[in-house]
């Protein structure tokens, strides 16, 4: 239950937030925190007051759950200026993480003692769409600075308790508990006769603050990833700590509070934050199943993929046996893991010791035997079926009883690549995304035959190395690529009437995506689509589509990595628009007889929205996806599209609508034929009023 508990040691009362995990400043915390604060300042046997928090958090800050229904009395700011203005010191034992209104809450308090364990100490309303709205922005500038506050406040970003004594906004660091220093610090005061040190009474010194820093920090926002909204209102809320006096400074943190907290860009943005959790819970996995040991684990294949998952266990401090079939290759792929370690201490990320270790935890060997022992193990060779079947008959004869055997494979069935074991129970996909250390997303594929258990451990080997696990079930491409395919699809589509390339990542990108989709292909390499589309089946018009790309490729053009894909690059890796091939394209299309157009930019946008959409509702429909919002994760933690666009099924269901999205995707049909059939979903939804985001959910995947 949220609430505030309140222990008596003499003439200190300890005020305790409790709201387990986080200590979220719910109504019952801030009740709690007021009445606590006023029964503390009547009773004349107590002289100063310490606010904690129960368990490993100080507080995570505002309830975002509340956010939806409103907040009731008392806020969250009423609750702090009244602390601030408690005539007797009143001292924050920071014991955990102390986030947006946790922290300020912090800032209200008189002075502050840490534990030295705390890591993180922030105002991260940012990425969430919001800002700090409870004073966060009148008093952190006022304590540690401007300049520092302004950083702190617009990227969001933690610092760590010994950060924050060189601050100023920490006085002191605890030994021991922190509770217990926090109590011997309020009873220096005490004897000192030291009262209340108020932020709101320090005034900034507008002089010292340097010259434009509010427009700088504008100028340098660029593509902020909480998008165009809430950095602004950030920086015009710490530059009202600078011009306005303090009372008035709160009033208008207020109001560019309010004008956040109902946008779409934060709604999305809130929604990401709890779509990301979600993603965890399996409907038919309880606590009861329980996730197998991983204490060590093997790796089939040392290319790109191999060598950047090795990177991810080795960074959570586990130990890596990795295997390639020539010594060439191997040596090739232990010396990348080596040299990106080594990068990682160069640049001052890890420690020399750290560094050492982490190397020390590998293991190159030739022998698929070196696997034996290995808990997990995460086949990523070629993309060929017919090899990976192979390899997974080895490691069935190779492979400890109740070892979990998962394959790296971004398109084939993991099905038939299970029934060539023994124990297709054990069999799972773990689909990693290049960079494989850096990548956010894990796709974990649910087979057919994969125990329970197993699906739990790849999802908490998942949480291990820092990724976001998302179930899917079987088919091509699974959630992620098969929903790029129909995109990519639409964007060829689009080539041969006429836009260029860059016409289309234009639109695309100042929409809001990381990177437009042909740069993308140039990245990844255009000869691994033509590879996937010669493996299988597509349909004729697909191929028709591709012709021009297939047909660049077949010239040697392959993306970055040859010099030229979609478009050309210099030494410096920055793509320029290349004339012939946009002629090679005009060509091909007077040869397909395609109408020559140009799309709007609006018009491009909706396209590839409305396919991703399309196709997303058709793997929801089918049970592939648990939940619109795991569809959402995925493209927003591995595809790039911005958080604060909530993800493309968010998208059709707040902003443009499931009746507007049936009905526009019914006129494309008219237009370009089959390839825009409406996915059945969308159509019921629309005539049923329901929602996407109750779909799936009784779904099982497989
Ligand atoms: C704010 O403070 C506004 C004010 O300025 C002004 C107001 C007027 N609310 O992430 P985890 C839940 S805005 C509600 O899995 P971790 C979370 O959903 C707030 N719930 O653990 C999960 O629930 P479940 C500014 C919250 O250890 C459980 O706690 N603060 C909140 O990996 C465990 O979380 C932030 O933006 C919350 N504020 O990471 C901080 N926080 O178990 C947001 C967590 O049912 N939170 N939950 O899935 C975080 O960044 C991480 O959760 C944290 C812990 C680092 C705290």
């Amino acid at each position: 239950m949220a609430k505030v508990e309140v222990e008596t040691r003499g003439d200190v009362a300890v005020l305790k937030l409790s709201n387990s995990p986080v200590n979220a400043l719910a109504h019952g915390v801030r009740e709690g925190l007021q009445a606590a604060l006023a029964a503390a300042n009547a009773d004349p046997a107590i002289m100063a007051i310490v606010v904690t928090g129960e368990g490993r958090a100080f507080s995570a800050g505002a309830d975002i759950t509340e956010f939806r229904s409103g907040m009731k009395p008392p806020g969250l700011g009423q609750v702090i200026d009244g602390m601030e203005a408690s005539g007797k010191p009143v001292v924050a034992a920071l014991n955990g993480l102390a986030l947006g209104g946790g922290l300020e809450v912090a800032l209200g308090c008189h002075y502050r003692v840490a534990s030295p364990a705390v890591s993180q100490l922030g105002l991260p309303e940012v990425k969430i769409g919001i800002l700090p709205g409870a004073g966060g922005t009148q008093r952190l500038p006022r304590i540690i600075g401007v300049e520092a506050a302004l950083d702190m406040i617009v990227s969001g970003n933690p610092i760590t308790a010994a950060a924050a004594a060189r601050a100023g906004l920490v006085d002191r660091i605890a030994e021991g508990n922190v509770v217990d220093a926090a109590v011997t610090f309020a009873r220096e005061l005490i004897v000192s006769g030291t009262g209340p040190r108020r932020a709101s009474d320090k005034t900034i010194d507008a002089a010292a603050v340097p010259a434009g820093l509010f427009d700088k920090k504008r100028a340098s926002l660029g593509r902020h990833p909480s998008g165009p909204l809430a950095p602004k209102n950030c920086i015009a809320a710490v530059e009202a700590s600078v011009v306005l006096p303090f009372r008035d400074g709160l009033k208008r943190e207020r109001e560019l509070f309010a004008e956040l907290a109902g946008s779409p860009y934060a709604r999305a943005l809130q929604y990401a934050f709890f779509a990301e959790r979600q993603a965890a819970n399996i409907p038919d996995i309880g606590a009861e199943v329980k996730p197998r040991e991983v204490k060590s684990v093997g790796i089939v294949g040392a290319g790109t993929m191999g060598t950047g998952i090795a990177l991810a266990f080795l960074n959570a401090g586990l130990p890596v046996r990795i295997v390639e079939t020539a010594q060439a290759a191997l040596d090739k792929g232990v010396a990348r893991i080596r040299e990106t370690i080594e990068s990682n201490v160069a640049r001052g990320r890890i420690s020399a010791d750290e560094g050492k270790l982490r190397s020390a935890n590998l293991t190159p060997s030739l022998e698929f035997k070196a696997l034996s022992a290995s808990d997990l193990i995460i086949e990523a060779v070629f993309e060929k079926l017919a090899l990976k079947t192979q390899i997974f008959g080895k490691l069935d004869a190779i492979a400890k009883p109740g070892a979990v055997l998962a394959t790296n494979t971004s398109t084939l069935d993991v099905d038939t690549i299970a029934a060539a074991t023994k124990r297709p129970d054990d069999v799972v996909g773990m689909n990693f995304f290049s960079p494989a250390n850096v990548m956010r997303l894990l796709e974990v594929v649910r087979g057919k035959a994969t125990s329970k258990d197993a699906l739990a451990t790849a999802m908490a080997v998942a949480k291990r190395i820092g990724k976001v696990g998302v179930v899917s079930g079987v088919c091509f491409g699974f959630i992620g690529n098969r929903m790029l395919e129909a995109y990519l699809e639409e964007v060829q589509a689009m080539l041969l009437e006429g836009a260029t390339p860059s016409e289309v990542d234009g639109a695309l990108e100042a929409w809001g995506l990381a990177m437009g989709p042909n740069a993308m292909m140039d990245m990844a390499g255009l000869d691994v689509g033509h590879h996937i589309r010669q493996e299988h089946q597509i349909s004729d018009e697909r191929r028709r589509l591709y012709r021009f790309t297939d047909a660049i490729v077949g010239m040697g053009r392959h993306g970055q990595k040859t010099g030229g894909g979609y478009y050309k690059y210099g030494g410096d890796r920055k793509r320029q628009a290349d004339p012939e091939m946009e002629a090679m394209i005009r060509a091909e299309a007077a040869a397909q007889g395609v109408a020559q157009r140009r799309p709007e930019a609006e018009e491009i946008v909706e396209r590839c929205l409305l396919r991703l959409i399309n196709e997303g509702a058709q793997i929801l429909d089918e049970g592939i996806a648990m939940r619109a919002s795991d569809i959402d994760t995925i493209y927003l933690t591995g595809y790039g599209f911005p958080a604060w666009r909530g993800g493309p099924m968010w998208q059709a269901e707040n902003i443009i609508g499931l009746k507007v999205a049936a009905d526009k995707i019914r006129g494309y049909e008219k237009v370009h034929g089959a390839r825009w059939t409406v996915a059945p979903l969308l159509d019921r939804l629309a005539a049923s009023g329901g929602k996407l985001a109750d779909a799936g959910a009784e779904q099982k995947p497989a």
